[in-house]
């Protein structure tokens, strides 16, 4: 049809016939029955497919690490200043959701793109960042403002670890670790953030798991669906200062004058 595919196409004739909706072919019940979780449910209607369980738990991860990181944040400060403004949910939510991008939480993807393309040509970690340098563009998934190679992000470890331990590879990790550990040469503050752990780590699930071609490994990627984790996620933690706002009953947020610089 021209608003769906395959898989809408036959929830909606289900719900037409008043027959049990499925995602992806998978009908509700089982979906209840087998205790799916909210992995499996993203598997189903991102990917079209049930993916192996270390899989679904991987992305259940990746939802729950980045569900919140404080309200200093440029997306949860965009949200609590729409919140104090008195507006309603959506708009808040959706105020911080806009902040999302290349430097805060929408790198995921270009990691993923980049880190792929130096791995699967061969480049070492110092030719892969110096032919970034030469281009002017920052190694999306390096860096981060407050994290710090004596000051590790507990995110990126705990990511790591998980896939240490359960991923068949992480041949796409480890080459961006190396990146990382050639970047920490250069400076202090150029970790492997969450961004860079997400977009390598879910290269290594798209290549590791057999459950995909090589095709639809470069279309998703191409596409570009993991900045799609980052927003899930970060929808809880954005809903979540919403509501603190509205609870303590903050007023119109109004930015301190010594903070302004004046220029002519
Ligand atoms: N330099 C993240 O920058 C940040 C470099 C680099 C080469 C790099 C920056 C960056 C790539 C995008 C990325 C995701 C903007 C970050 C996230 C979620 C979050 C957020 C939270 C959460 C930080 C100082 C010097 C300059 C730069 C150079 C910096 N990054 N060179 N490759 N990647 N990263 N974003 O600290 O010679 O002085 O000109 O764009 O992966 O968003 O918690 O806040 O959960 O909410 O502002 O964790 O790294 O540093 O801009 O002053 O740069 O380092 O060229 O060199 P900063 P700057 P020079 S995770």
């Amino acid at each position: 049809g021209e608003l769906g595919g395959q898989d809408e196409y036959s929830l909606v004739e289900a719900l037409k016939q008043g027959k049990e909706p499925c995602y992806a072919g998978v009908p509700m019940s089982s979906i209840v029955e087998q205790g799916y979780g909210v992995g499996d449910v993203i598997s189903l209607l991102w990917f079209k497919r049930s993916l192996p369980r270390y899989c679904t738990k991987f992305i259940e991860i990746c939802i729950m690490l980045c569900a919140d990181h404080g309200p200093c944040v440029s997306g949860a400060h965009n949200t609590i200043v729409t919140a104090r403004a008195g507006k309603d949910l959506v708009s808040s939510l959706v105020s911080g959701l806009l902040t999302i991008g290349p430097r805060f939480g929408g790198a995921i993807d270009d990691a993923a793109r980049y880190f792929k393309d130096a791995y699967d040509r061969g480049l070492t970690p110092y030719e892969f960042v110096e032919s970034m340098k030469k281009k002017g563009i920052r190694v999306p998934g390096i860096g981060h403002r407050i994290k710090r190679g004596d000051n590790r992000d507990k995110r990126v470890e705990l990511l790591q670890e998980f896939a240490r331990t359960n991923f068949p590879s992480v041949k796409y990790m480890e080459y961006a670790v190396q990146v990382e550990t050639y970047t920490l040469t250069k400076a202090n503050n150029l970790v492997m953030n969450v961004d860079g752990a997400i977009g390598s780590l879910f290269l290594d699930l798209l290549a590791g798991s057999g459950m995909f071609t090589k095709p639809e490994i470069d279309e998703i990627v191409e596409i570009g669906y993991l900045n799609g984790l980052f927003v899930l996620a970060r929808s809880i933690g954005l809903i979540g200062h919403t509501f603190d706002q509205k609870r303590l009953k903050q007023p119109l947020y109004r930015h301190p004058w010594e903070d302004v610089l004046y220029t002519k």
